[in-house]
């Protein structure tokens, strides 16, 4: 089992209805650790990069729009099968098909304000973590919670 890291990002929706304390909370709730933390205003060029796969999408433009709108709050997590779990916990890209309990299943109602973003694989986790972070804003600690969690 390899610690791995991902990027969690609450979109500009999610900081405009209040749910960046509620989302903040179930991730550290399962256990994981959070490394990195900012509330910022994306330029239209860092959006462009993150979403680079997409670029020939026809909802590109919206897209980009949508995540430039308002500040998002960029987080790094850090732990053991963090990747996939994150992506559990988030639920599927169109909350109307998100489980229930999910993020997106509790928590909305469309696939262009569905709140979070969660990296798909572990090099991507390393690469968003690398765009949306600078040098010395992602910490590395230990909690005193970690013999408790992980045996
Ligand atoms: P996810 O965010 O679940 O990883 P994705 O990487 O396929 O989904 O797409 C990134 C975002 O783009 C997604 O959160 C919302 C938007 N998007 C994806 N598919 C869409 C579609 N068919 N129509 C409108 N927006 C879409
Ligand atoms: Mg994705």
């Amino acid at each position: 089992d390899e610690v791995e890291e991902t990027y969690i990002m609450v979109k500009p929706d999610g900081v405009q209805r209040g749910l960046v304390g509620e989302i903040i909370s179930r991730f550290e709730k399962k256990g994981f650790k959070l490394t990195g933390l900012k509330l910022f205003q994306c330029p239209k060029e860092l959006a462009e990069e993150h979403y680079k796969d997409l670029q020939a999408k026809p909802f590109f433009p919206k897209l980009i729009q949508y995540i430039t709108s308002g500040p998002v709050v960029c987080m790094a997590w850090e732990g053991v099968g963090v990747v996939a779990s994150a992506r559990k916990l988030i639920g599927a890209t169109n909350p109307l098909q998100a489980e229930p309990g999910t993020i997106r299943g509790d928590l909305a109602v469309q696939t262009g304000r569905n709140v979070i973003h969660g990296s798909d694989s572990p090099e991507n986790g390393k690469r968003e973590i690398g765009l949306w972070f600078k040098e010395g804003e992602v910490c590395s600690w230990a909690p005193v919670q970690e013999p408790w969690l992980r045996e």
